[in-house]
């Protein structure tokens, strides 16, 4: 039995992505170097976040040093070191995060064909707490990346050809797909290698868990105030759902996609687009939904049919386990 104590055979991520680019002749490492710079800020980050609790202590995040300089805020720490390795991966041209306002385009002797949307550090209440946060990103490649222009990342979702997210919990995770399928890797710390723990993840057709921000519900169109009324009160003899909400869309998202169940975060007449962001929000994690068997719906779409306008555009979303969400889209047909 002592040959199996230590699995001796690790799948890294480099070496899972490396694999799956082998199936295609044609291409030329450029996507492995790409998610190399990105695993490295996820890195990065989970350091910080992990450290961000000695703040005051070491003088971390926000906090003013011995020096007395003033120390970044980890957000804003998270999202330089996403954007400057991923300009010095050679392999991007346009980068869209949510800390910055506007696109950034690569310098032309940087450029490569790939586009990243990302939000570096997602789950802003929940930092200084010690509650799980996350890194979400998606990647669109470009044909032409010569004259890269905002339409080129104003796309659809379903043109991503990759995206995955990063969760800093109890341990940290990434979670990744190219458009074949969603797997799942932990970071083992003592190898600062992400190892692949969660092959192939599929949700459940159906959950027993709804995931949402109640505190609004006093604003809530009525497809999702019945939707709602249904987990708790169910009429068809089912056990009511139970509610876990974080506050966290990494945490929640990741607890919906391996358990089951469904993930709201409606419009309301406050916010009649929701809360969450379209590009590196919404359509990542519609994207993971799918090549897991889920589905992603915006109340009115296909979440990753919807054609952004705006950089830093919202939608409501309805994200999770096949049925569940099934059961949302005939609420609002039934009221259009
Ligand atoms: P942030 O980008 O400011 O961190 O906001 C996004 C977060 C998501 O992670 C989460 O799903 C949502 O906001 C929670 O919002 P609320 O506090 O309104 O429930
Ligand atoms: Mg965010």
């Amino acid at each position: 039995h002592s040959a199996d104590a230590f699995r001796t055979d690790l799948m890294t991520i480099t070496r899972f992505v490396l694999n799956e680019q082998s199936k295609h002749p044609e291409s030329r490492g450029d996507f492995s170097i790409l998610l190399s710079h990105i695993v490295l800020g996820c890195k990065f980050v989970c350091s910080a976040v992990n450290k961000a609790g000695l703040a005051k202590l070491i003088g971390l995040a926000g906090e003013t040093n011995v020096q007395g300089e003033e120390q970044k805020k980890l957000d804003v720490l998270s999202n330089e070191v996403f954007v400057k390795a991923l300009i010095s991966s050679g392999r991007t041209c346009i980068l869209v995060s949510e800390e910055d306002e506007d696109a950034t385009f690569v310098e032309p002797s940087k450029r490569g064909k790939y586009s990243v949307v990302f939000d570096p550090l997602d789950g802003s209440s929940n930092i200084d707490c010690g509650v799980s946060i996350g890194t979400i990103f998606g990647i669109y490649a470009l044909k032409d990346y010569n004259e890269p222009t905002i339409e080129d990342v104003l796309q659809p979702g379903k043109n991503m050809v990759a995206a995955g997210y990063c969760m800093y919990g109890s341990s940290c995770t990434l979670v990744l797909s190219t458009g074949s399928g969603v797997n799942g890797f932990t970071l083992d710390p003592s190898l600062g290698e992400f190892i692949l723990t969660h092959p192939d993840i599929k949700i459940p057709k159906k959950g027993n868990i709804y995931s949402v921000n109640e505190g609004n519900a006093k604003n809530w169109d009525s497809p999702t105030a019945t939707y709602v009324e249904k987990c708790k009160f169910p009429k068809d003899g089912s056990s009511p759902k139970s509610l876990r909400y974080i506050g966290s869309m990494v945490a929640d998202v990741h607890r919906t996609l391996l358990y089951g169940g469904i993930f709201l975060y409606p419009a309301d007449k406050k916010s009649p687009n929701g809360k969450l962001r379209v590009l590196y929000e919404v359509f990542p994690m519609s994207f993971l939904m799918e090549q897991a068997g889920g589905q992603a719906f915006t109340g009115k779409e296909r979440a990753l049919d919807l054609i952004p306008t705006k950089l830093h555009e919202r939608s409501p979303i309805f994200l999770g386990s096949y049925d569940d969400v099934e059961e949302i889209k005939t609420l609002y047909a039934a009221q259009a």
